[in-house]
């Protein structure tokens, strides 16, 4: 459930200019006591943080109904958006809904009369973290956006027992434990037991002629697993619409084996069942990179193939017709792991719904939009054809069909000869035969997207270039955006305020009203208060930080953050580097006015991620010194903060002055915690990598600060081996870092320790590290310079805030919903 550590994250959304009303306060209170008796059988005397929190929740849950029931919005809407993602992080909703509800200050003074603090109270509810990173948290973001927009949609994902898991720092080594968010039940969702579905797995493929002399295939699947429903009802901002959330869990079809039960083998009876429930058991916790697990593609088809049912179900329901379905439906694959939804999707129209291929294949083609999150080699899903074969047989054969047709048309029209062909075919035979998942969506999609700029181009030309050229209208940018109701409105009040008082209320509608804020950009006394506010919330992560690490912060230091999965491409390394390099350079020169700084860092490694987790260690390990030494006391602490989250994110990021973007340019697809940063005035040090860029575009080149070498220089360095000696023998700076950590500096008694990240850093250096890390220490230096001028400083960060409403995700979603969906975008939005 809810650990004491985590209750200290979190903030109250902004207060409407009217005081709540007494009596919708009085309404509201009986509420809540009403569940608190009724829905949980507790009393006042004896309840905890969490029963009240669930009261409270299961009282505004009451009023989503209320507005689901009064929606203006017709029971069966022109056309639907479907949105499968793998995951959803969604972190806290009673902040999200109160604010949406309008709420916020009626549930303050209600649960006040009862003698109960909100924040409390929020502060109980555990993070729904069904997701590893910036590919969930976009999801969620996205869902409250289509909401919000009063775009009619259903999330489709897997309802994982546990999230991602719960991150200890035991002497600086990360150790994870299962995380168990439903231990204590979930007062947001409904459960749909009567719209569960069958999903098949394994078996065979029977063949049977027709009346008419056609063959028809159907698939007869060895073992079937029960998809149950779990809705969780997504509120728009201001109440003005509501969608759904579609979270499946796995059953077994039958809870208990009868004939074993019934033949005395009572453990066996109940062995199958476990194998089933399994596939909704737990989050693969790896960000960036493909499990490659059986379970895994399990988990994928689960979900995939009870969300097609689902929405086929309900279109045949309402119009009969599936050729019909390109009309009313637009379903969007959120990176490959619903890619299966291709041959599934043809599956369901040719062998179940009787479509002829071509019919089936038009409507496919239609309906489906896929996005792509990342072009790591590594990370691009392939499924070996042994496996598909033998868990999926009906849909390898349709995938082998596909792509005959595929290959076919292309030699047919004296297209591409053998390599190309090679290039562009669904199985990879260079390494054993696999599926490439990424080809499959791309072929099975009307739309496919990237989600920056600089990565839309990067699939062009590299990844995806064969079919591009097949297709070069296929592949369009959608630039990355995040929910500013939950990442400005509920983390950042005080800001939000700020800007009401100074560009008015009608900016909480419409994010373009924040460029009324650069008017004040030079204002000393709008300046005064923008800091007071962000010293606020510095104070605040103090006490978080004090209270998770021991470790105390300097308010008025400079707050640099790096938050985010650790990642080598990501380069938590180069800032350590940098950071131990400051730390020499204050120890020689200790009468240097060096500006205070505080080195933030938090963010989790996947588990069997060992590059990753040395580097935490590393970071710890670096802590623990500089921070004992009375040397650089004042001017330097380094933290890193365990267990990030999203509610930790909230925490944070109204806190930083400084935001860390520095991954090896063409590598980060685009992010979205830069996005969240900027918007609350932190400041970018970054590299010309997928979103930083237009960042930069949009807040001016004098407002960020930009280092090392773009995507293009990356290339060719790359092609010039022996970079990482050159850079090193050309930067005594650098060379003394890695010296230091080499001999022990940081881990007294074992030099060794960190030999692996010392190895890969001063040898093949795939990251660049060392080319690029005389620029980000001058760029750093820059940093130092602006922060000893405050009233450019505060300038810069106001500018950060005015424009970066472009960032706002209900910006992504009309674009997506006018160029890919091809659906309108609802009443008021
Ligand atoms: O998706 C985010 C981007 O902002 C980030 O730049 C990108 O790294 C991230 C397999 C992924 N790409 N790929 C993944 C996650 C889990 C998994 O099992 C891949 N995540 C991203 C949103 O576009």
């Amino acid at each position: 459930a809810t650990h004491a550590d985590d209750r200290q994250t979190f903030r109250v959304p902004p207060a409407p200019a009217v005081p709540p009303s007494e009596d919708a306060v009085t309404l509201l209170r009986d509420a809540i006591l009403n569940k608190l008796a009724y829905a949980l059988g507790r009393t006042p005397a004896t309840a905890r943080d969490r029963d009240w929190f669930a009261a409270t929740a299961l009282a505004l849950r009451d009023r989503v109904v209320d507005a689901c029931l009064a929606s203006p919005a017709p029971a069966v809407p022109n056309k639907r958006v479907y949105y499968l993602s793998a995951e959803f992080l969604i972190g806290r909703l009673l902040s999200d809904m109160m604010g949406n509800l309008g709420l916020a200050d009626t549930a303050r003074a209600a649960l006040a009369q009862l003698g109960v603090d909100l924040d409390a109270v929020a502060g109980a509810e555990p993070d729904a973290a069904l997701g590893n990173g910036g590919l969930g948290r976009l999801a969620a973001c996205f869902m409250e956006s289509l909401a919000s927009l009063a775009i009619p949609a259903y999330g489709y994902g897997i309802r994982y027992d546990h999230g991602l898991f719960r991150q200890l720092i035991e002497d600086g080594v990360q150790r994870e434990v299962p995380e168990t968010w439903l231990a204590e039940g979930n007062p947001w969702e409904f459960e749909r037991p009567e719209a569960a579905c069958s999903v098949g797995f394994g078996g065979e493929v029977a063949m049977t002629v027709q009346p008419d002399g056609s063959i028809r295939r159907v698939w007869r699947p060895a073992e079937t697993v029960r998809a149950v429903p779990h809705d969780t009802t997504v509120l728009g901002w201001r109440a003005k619409h509501v969608n759904v959330l579609r979270l499946w869990q796995a059953r077994a079809e039958e809870p208990v084996d009868l004939g074993r039960f019934n033949g005395g083998d009572h453990v066996g009876a109940v062995a199958e069942r476990s194998r089933a429930e399994a596939i909704s058991r737990v989050l693969y916790p790896s960000d960036s990179t493909p499990a490659g697990h059986e379970l895994r593609l399990r988990q994928e088809f689960f979900f995939t193939s009870a969300s097609l049912q689902d929405l086929v179900r309900r279109h045949v329901a309402e119009r009969g017709d599936l050729r019909s379905l390109p009309d009313h439906a637009a379903i969007q694959l959120n990176d490959t792991h619903p890619a299966i939804a291709v041959p599934e999707l043809m599956r369901l129209l040719v062998d179940e719904h009787g479509l002829s291929w071509e019919d089936a294949w038009h409507v496919t083609t239609h309906t489906l939009a896929y996005t792509n999150h990342t072009l790591l080699p590594e990370a691009l899903e392939t499924w070996p054809v042994e496996l598909m074969e033998r868990l999926l047989p009906r849909h390898m054969q349709i995938i082998y069909l596909i792509n005959w047709m595929h290959l076919e048309s292309l030699s047919k029209h004296g297209r591409v000869d053998a390599g190309s062909l090679a290039a562009v075919s669904l199985i990879d035979e260079t390494h054993g035969k696999r599926v490439r998942m990424g080809h499959l969506a791309f072929l099975g999609a009307r739309r496919v997207n990237g989600v920056s700029a600089l990565h839309t181009e990067l699939m062009r030309q590299t990844v995806f270039a064969p079919l591009h050229a097949l297709d070069t209208d296929k592949i369009v940018n959608k630039t990355n955006g995040i929910t500013f109701r939950r990442w400005l409105h509920n983390a950042n009040p005080g800001l939000t305020r700020l800007a009401v008082e100074a560009v008015g209320a009608r900016v909480l509608d419409d994010p373009g009203a924040l460029d009324g804020l650069a008017a004040f950009a030079e204002d000393a006394g709008f300046q005064a208060r923008y800091a007071a506010v962000r010293r606020g919330r510095k104070e605040a992560l103090a006490r978080v930080v004090k209270e998770r690490t021991g470790i105390r912060l300097d308010p008025g230091a400079l707050f640099d953050v790096q938050i985010k999965r650790i990642h080598e491409y990501k380069r938590q390394l180069l800032n350590i580097l940098e950071t131990v390099a400051l730390y020499q350079a204050i120890l020689a020169e200790p009468h240097r006015d060096w500006p205070a700084r505080v080195k933030i860092f938090a963010g989790k490694a996947a588990p069997s991620y060992h590059q990753a987790k040395l580097i935490i260690r590393l970071a710890s390990d670096v802590a623990k010194r500089v921070n004992a030494d009375p040397a650089v006391a004042g001017r330097l602490t380094v933290a890193f903060v365990p267990n990030y989250s999203v509610s930790l994110a909230e925490a944070i990021i109204p806190a930083a002055d400084l935001s860390e973007q520095i991954s090896t340019a063409g590598l980060e697809a685009s992010g979205t915690g830069n996005m969240k940063l900027a918007l609350n005035g932190a400041l970018t040090i970054g590299t010309l990598d997928g979103a930083n860029i237009e960042i930069k575009e949009h807040v001016g080149d004098d407002n960020i600060f930009i280092f090392g070498l773009d995507a293009a220089g990356v290339q060719a360095t790359k092609a010039e081996p022996g970079y990482a000696a050159r850079a090193i023998a050309a930067s005594p700076r650098l060379k003394a870092a890695l010296d230091l950590i080499a001999s022990g500096g940081f881990s007294p008694g074992e030099p060794d320790r960190f030999r692996p990240l010392l190895d890969e850093v001063t040898g093949p250096d795939r990251y660049l590290l060392t080319v690029d890390f005389d620029d980000y220490w001058r760029a750093q230096r820059a940093v130092d310079a602006a922060w000893r001028r405050p009233h450019g400083w505060w300038r810069a960060a106001i500018l950060n805030t005015a424009r970066t409403a472009w960032f706002s995700s209900d910006r992504t979603m009309r674009e997506y919903a006018e160029d890919i969906w091809r659906v309108r975008v609802g009443p008021g939005a």
